[in-house]
Order: C-alpha cells, then sequence, then structure tokens
C-alpha cells in the first residue's frame, strides 16, 4: 500500500504544471544536523554607512529624505528601464521557428524600504507599521500597473545574504515590466484555464481542501492562510492565500489588508523562531497582469521560498538531478508544516 509520508513519489504543482520527487524514507536517516549558535543581531537603529536609512547618501549622488514611514525611490542599478528602443531579432533555418531570439522589454525598477529602522524586519514591524507597508505596495500596483506598457508587476523581497540581499535593512522590490514573466505567466494560465472549465478559481478549491485537511496549514486568520503548499519544493516554502478570490492587494478592502499585515508578521516571526535566526527566504506577491485584459480566476497569493534545510547554516542546494531532471525534496511538506505550526512563539 502506497504511503505518501513513507514511499518515495512525485507531487504536481497545479499552478505551474510541474512536479516534485519527495524521497521521505530519507528522513528517517539518523538525525545529523547541528545547532550552531548563531552571533546575536546587534544592528543599530539608525547605521550611517546603510543607503538606505533616513537621509543617507545613494550611489549616484541623491539622498534619501529623513522618511519616517515608507519610502519607495527608483533603483540606482535598475535591471530594466523604461526607455529602451523596441526591437526584435529572430534568425533560423526553418521557417516561422526562429532559434535565435531576441526582443526588447521595458520595465520600471523600484526599492521600498519598509521602515526607518535599520535594525527591524517583518517579524518586528508593528502592525501599524507593516499595515502601511501593505497600502504601499497597493499604490506601487496601481501607479506602475497604470503605466500604458507596463503588462505586469512583481512586488518581491530578498531577506538575508543567503538569498543575495545587498543590505539588512528591511525592504523589497517592485519590477513593473513590459512582459508577462516565465513563472508567473505559467501560474496565469493555469489558473485562467482552471476557471474557465470549472467556474471557481483554482485556489479557492486548492484552499478548500487544505482547510479540510489540516495538515498542511501553519497559521491563519479571517482573511488569510499561510500553509506549505501539497506540491512545495524548497524545505520550508509556504504559500499565503487570500480567503476571498481578489486578483489583487488594491482590491483588498481595509480589515483584510490588515489581516495581511498579521499574517505576514506571524508566518516571519514563526520562520526566525524555527532555527533561532533571521530566516533567509525570497518571497513575493503573483496578482493579475495589469495588461487591461480580463483575468478571470485570478487569486492573490503570495510566495515564500526559503532555503534553509535543518539549522542556521544548512541549506538546501538545487543541484544535479534537480538542476538537470526535477526538484526532489527528502522532508514533506505535512513534516514542514507541522514543524512551523507546533512552535510557540514569544509573545
Ligand atoms: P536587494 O537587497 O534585494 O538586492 O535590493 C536592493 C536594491 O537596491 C538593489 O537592487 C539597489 C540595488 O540595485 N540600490 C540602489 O538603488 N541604490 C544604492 O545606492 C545601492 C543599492
Ligand atoms: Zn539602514
Amino acid at each position: 500500500m502506497f504511503s505518501r509520508s513513507d514511499h518515495p513519489h512525485r507531487r504536481y504543482n497545479p499552478l505551474t504544471n510541474e512536479w516534485v520527487v519527495v524521497s521521505p524514507h530519507r528522513t528517517k536517516r539518523p538525525w545529523l544536523g547541528q545547532v550552531e549558535s548563531t552571533p546575536p543581531d546587534t544592528r543599530p537603529a539608525y547605521d550611517p554607512q546603510c543607503y538606505l536609512c533616513p537621509g543617507n547618501p545613494r550611489a549616484g549622488g541623491v539622498s534619501n529624505p529623513p522618511y519616517s514611514g515608507t519610502f519607495v525611490f527608483e533603483n540606482d542599478f535598475a535591471a530594466l528601464l523604461p526607455d529602451v528602443p523596441s526591437g526584435e531579432l529572430a534568425e533560423g533555418l526553418a521557417p516561422g521557428a526562429p532559434l535565435l531570439h531576441a526582443v526588447a522589454e521595458r520595465g520600471i525598477c523600484r526599492v521600498l524600504c519598509y521602515s526607518p529602522r535599520h535594525d527591524l524586519a517583518m517579524p518586528q514591524l508593528s502592525p501599524a507599521e507593516l499595515r502601511a507597508v501593505v497600502d504601499a505596495w497597493a499604490e506601487q500596483y496601481q501607479e506602475l500597473g497604470a503605466v500604458g506598457w507596463v503588462r505586469h508587476v512583481l512586488i518581491f523581497e530578498n531577506r538575508g545574504a543567503m538569498m543575495g540581499a545587498s543590505n539588512p535593512h528591511p525592504h523589497g522590490q517592485i519590477w513593473g515590466t513590459s512582459f508577462l514573466p516565465g513563472v508567473f505567466a505559467r501560474e496565469h494560465q493555469r489558473q485562467l484555464a482552471y476557471y474557465s472549465a470549472h467556474g471557481r478559481t483554482l485556489l479557492s478549491d486548492y484552499l478548500a481542501l487544505e482547510l479540510e485537511r489540516g495538515e498542511r496549514l501553519v497559521c491563519a486568520n479571517e482573511h488569510f492562510v499561510a500553509l506549505v503548499p501539497f506540491w512545495a519544493v524548497w524545505p520550508f516554502e509556504t504559500m499565503v492565500i487570500a480567503r476571498r478570490p481578489v486578483a489583487s492587494i488594491p482590491e483588498l478592502e481595509s480589515a483584510e489588508r490588515d489581516s495581511l499585515a498579521t499574517i505576514l508578521q506571524q508566518l516571519t516571526a514563526r520562520y526566525d523562531a524555527l532555527f533561532q535566526v533571521a530566516f533567509p527566504y525570497s518571497m513575493g506577491f503573483h496578482q493579475a497582469p495589469t495588461d487591461g485584459q480580463p483575468a478571470p480566476g485570478w487569486h492573490l497569493h503570495a510566495h515564500f521560498l526559503p532555503p534553509l534545510l535543518r539549522s542556521a547554516t544548512v541549506r538546501k542546494f538545487m543541484v544535479g538531478f534537480e538542476l538537470m531532471g526535477e526538484p526532489q525534496r527528502d522532508i514533506t511538506p505535512e513534516q514542514a508544516a507541522a514543524r512551523l505550526r507546533e512552535l510557540s512563539l514569544q509573545p
């Protein structure tokens, strides 16, 4: 008899149409993980060297204003630019099948400081401070989305040096792009197809199943649920899903925005408590495109993709079979969810 907590298997991700190999039998190996003592975090509230702190100079000579809440600026080293000549290269040896294919694209890249405080992060920000971050996300999505050529807005955060964050000051990024990026485009297509076949959003149906099963839930409130998805690739990967199938953050009512702020605080506090470390991750929101096309079936959610596996320093690497075959995990999503759910948090 197949048991998904004992036997190797693959799990399907209906949002991306991809699979992940799960090897639960390997976690029965003796526990070799060690507990390191990590140096205590002693960041000052203001760092004169930080290019994100209020009043400090940034690259290029501009100085930040003496901001007291959230603060948004155009990335001084933007990966995409708003003004580039349009153009396309498409060359191949068979008609209609270019093998050398390039398309000029435009983008607006911004940085959002969550707080003037250099020493805080999502788990330490107050509900009111995080609510201001949610409102800033809503405003940015609308402002960039209103630019005629911006078809998609991605709001994301890299936390921790392990995830390539350049600075511990609490901040995220916002990229408005003239194209739908690949990962997003797959989720977009899958959600639209599910809705047109079944008349309900894919994530409403998925959430209903998860609420009934319970085994992958991490925490929840009136408007949002945080869970380890059935198809999670990263050991402690989670999704935050809106209970109401809204398509974007601006559609959230005031109470829902407060609930989003609260669940983000609670989830990231659990992450930090797991290995007693400022837990690194990349997180981001998936929302409807801003291309003016109807997007029935779009359901607002966030993905948290953290690299840590067993301790503050033992991370998962995507290598070998995973890079050339498909992703693989040992600890099951159910085990990961139980560990995050059962943490006792200091008030
Ligand atoms: P990350 O920590 O996720 O890398 O984001 C910080 C961004 O800040 C990064 O994209 C930008 C970098 O380009 N930046 C500025 O815009 N101005 C600066 O003075 C330094 C860094
Ligand atoms: Zn700072």
